[in-house]
């Protein structure tokens, strides 16, 4: 695989190991040239914090995308995270459309939620944003939360293989070319991420952890983006990324020490003597 650049666009929580603090990290560590485009400045993510501090960088990613143009600076990969308004996903449909060398991937993890809930920040026009981004997508990572959003599906905490087929089936419909769902698990003991090329379906499964950590989302999709661009197809660059979430939980003291994300340095090695 030759030398490749990708982009990363989402939030910097500052502090917190999520977002483009976790992107720049592994997907560079994976190999790949990493820029990034800050869609907001926070002083930690929002998940368990009071009092955080946001900037909307809005205004500043149309300046950084217009210098950009003039010097014609192009990406073998867009992946986008987190963004923080409807405005921001037209921006980044237009950047796909701008500045992707030809047959450059479009990767869309869209951060909208968990648990079953959609993140406070966020509204049902922004939804109906990141539906149309994921319609562009060569690739798309929701978990069974974002699923249900983006296709309008109840959410279930339990579940069967039919129930989770008919979300596939909803996010075909969208029309992203590649589905990578995370978080599927069928039993207490065990949960993975399912790939579907839009015909044929693959399940991941591996033992899960008993809790859940902040930010495995990012780390997921980081993994999984910087796995791909190193040349490994979809399925064996979402078994890396799984194996490498479990490392990083595994890392992190569960004594109430690291409650905000997960040690995922230390790990960084194992992943990249995989690739
Ligand atoms: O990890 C997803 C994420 C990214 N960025 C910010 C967040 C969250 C999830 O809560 O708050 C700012």
């Amino acid at each position: 695989m030759g030398y490749k650049r990708a982009l990363t666009i989402q939030d910097i929580s500052c502090f917190g190991q999520c977002s483009l603090t976790v992107a720049l990290s592994v997907i560079s560590a994976c190999g790949t040239e990493t820029c990034v485009l800050p869609s907001a400045v926070l002083s930690t993510h929002t998940s368990g914090f009071k009092g955080y501090t946001c900037l909307d960088m809005t205004d500043e990613m149309k300046k950084i995308l217009a210098h950009w143009a003039q010097l014609d600076i192009r990406f073998d990969a867009i992946y986008t995270g987190y963004l923080a308004t409807a405005e921001q996903i037209d921006i980044v449909k237009g950047t796909f459309g701008a500045r992707l060398k030809d047959g450059g991937l479009k990767i869309v993890d869209p951060v909208m939620g968990d648990f079953g809930k959609l993140y406070p920040a966020f509204d049902m026009d922004f939804v109906g944003a990141m539906k149309e981004l994921c319609s562009v997508a060569d690739v798309i990572l929701p978990n069974v939360t974002e699923a249900c959003l983006l296709t309008g599906k109840q959410y279930k905490f339990s579940y069967d293989e039919g129930y989770i087929d008919d979300l596939l089936d909803g996010l075909k419909a969208l029309g992203a070319k590649k589905i990578v769902l995370t978080g599927v698990g069928y039993d207490d003991k065990t949960t993975g991420v399912v790939v579907y090329d839009g015909e044929i379906k693959r399940y991941y499964k591996h033992a899960r952890e008993d809790r859940s950590c902040h930010g495995t989302g990012d780390i997921f999709a980081s993994a999984f983006t910087g796995s791909l661009l190193a040349g490994e197809d979809e399925y064996g660059a979402a078994k890396l990324a799984a194996d490498f979430v479990v490392d990083c939980i595994k890392h992190t003291p569960n004594d109430g020490s690291h409650p905000y994300g997960v040690r995922f340095e230390s790990c960084l090695k194992a992943l990249v003597q995989k690739l």
